[in-house]
């Protein structure tokens, strides 16, 4: 548990909302540096999250050495660059899978420009997901869209630095609404496939269609070893964005299980990535919450008596079986990280830290006009 790395979005920081309304909220970050202030905040009251994902150009500095050193002195890292090809004039009808080459020429010459910005940052994933999409049967070629598609893809993958890797997010709808161009899994796979070992898939747990067993998609990616990482988010109904571990933690267990039955857990291959919108709850004390929830869930797969399990499993002991799994998911694991934090030098209770610290106080006073996190106007 000490070892956990669990990354948080900058964009979180900022204010959002929904196409409906964006609530104001006091304190949020005016620019990059102030939303690293606010990650570093989290780290420093978690001790697991030490980096900060970066989206351009929400983030586009002039400087970004400048802003990997800012986030040095406050004990974080750059984390994952996400490229942004969606919210132009010239992307109506796609970035990459867009029938004008023009258009393709330019989301790619942004995507390049983030390899680039990575090598400024240090940051090793640049996470990729496109809104491209028809919302019309006919509109366009599916299976061209899918080699224009490619062709970016191995256009990125070649300019990509040693050490460092691409991932790939997909999204069944939204804003697409007919076909999406990466909706799922198995589209995010094969083309990771075909990219060879510099690519793999990234699931956002809010980009499936309900009901869909996503511990199932974890389980399958793992052991092709294809699983890049996470954005972890809840959600109720669509692409909710909600806090990780709040509308079913026993979902984000099932899948912290499948990691850890992987013996991937300490495989800092898996970036434990957070994406989440806090439309009206306040901000940093939510991404604190959403930690704690990811390291409690994290904890109980931990906890799975994994002798018993194969043992009833093998025996084809269905009921002990499933009961092996329930008694660690039942286990209250809050005393125990509670005692992990006190041994890390931390305050067992990060929230009531954080409340305590006056920090929040102090950016409500000192920040003002801030800044929207990228949509919802
Ligand atoms: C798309 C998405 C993707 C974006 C982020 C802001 O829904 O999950 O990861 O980069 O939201
Ligand atoms: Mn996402
Ligand atoms: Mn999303």
């Amino acid at each position: 548990m000490k070892s956990q790395r669990i990354e948080t979005p900058s964009w979180a920081y900022g204010n959002s909302g929904t196409r409906f309304k964006v609530f104001a909220q006091e304190g949020v970050p005016r620019d990059a540096f102030e939303k690293i202030e606010d990650a570093a905040q989290v780290h420093a009251r978690t001790g697991v999250a030490p980096s900060v994902a970066l989206h351009i150009p929400w983030d586009r500095v002039d400087d970004y050495a400048e802003l990997r050193a800012y986030a040095g002195e406050l004990g974080i890292e750059l984390g994952a660059i996400n490229p942004n090809v969606f919210q132009e004039d010239d992307y109506r009808l796609g970035s990459v899978c867009n029938p004008d080459p023009a258009v393709r020429a330019k989301a790619l010459a942004h995507l390049l420009e983030c390899v680039e910005i990575m090598e400024e940052t240090g940051s090793r994933t640049l996470s990729l997901w496109f809104a491209d999409g028809l919302n019309y049967p006919g509109q366009d070629s599916i299976p061209a869209r899918q080699d224009r598609l490619a062709e970016a893809l191995v256009a990125v993958r070649d300019r990509l630095g040693p050490g460092r890797r691409m991932l790939l997010e997909y999204k069944f709808f939204e804003p697409a609404f007919y076909a999406t161009d990466v909706p799922d899994w198995g589209t995010a796979y094969a083309h990771c496939v075909e990219l060879g070992d510099g690519a793999q898939v990234l699931v956002d747990t809010g980009h499936h269609a309900p009901g869909t067993n996503i511990e199932f998609i974890v389980a399958l990616l793992l052991s092709r070893g294809k699983l890049g990482g996470f954005h972890f988010n809840s959600r109720f109904y669509a692409d909710d964005d909600l806090m990780a571990g709040a509308a079913d933690p026993f979902q984000l267990f099932r899948i912290t299980h499948e990691i850890v039955r992987a013996g991937a857990l300490e495989d800092a291959g898996v970036a434990f990535m957070l994406d989440q919108c806090h439309n009206i709850e306040p901000k940093v004390p939510a991404m604190i919450r959403s930690v704690l929830n990811v390291q409690e869930a994290t904890a109980k797969a931990l906890l799975v008596d994994a002798d018993a399990l194969s043992r009833a499993q093998r025996e084809g002991d269905v009921l002990t079986a499933n009961a092996v799994l329930m008694d660690a998911y039942n286990t209250d694991v809050r005393p125990l990280l509670a005692e992990i934090r006190a041994d890390m030098g931390l305050d067992p209770d990060p929230v009531a830290a954080y409340h305590r610290s006056g920090y929040g106080k102090r950016i409500a006073a000192e920040r003002v006009g801030g800044a929207q996190a990228g949509w919802g106007a």
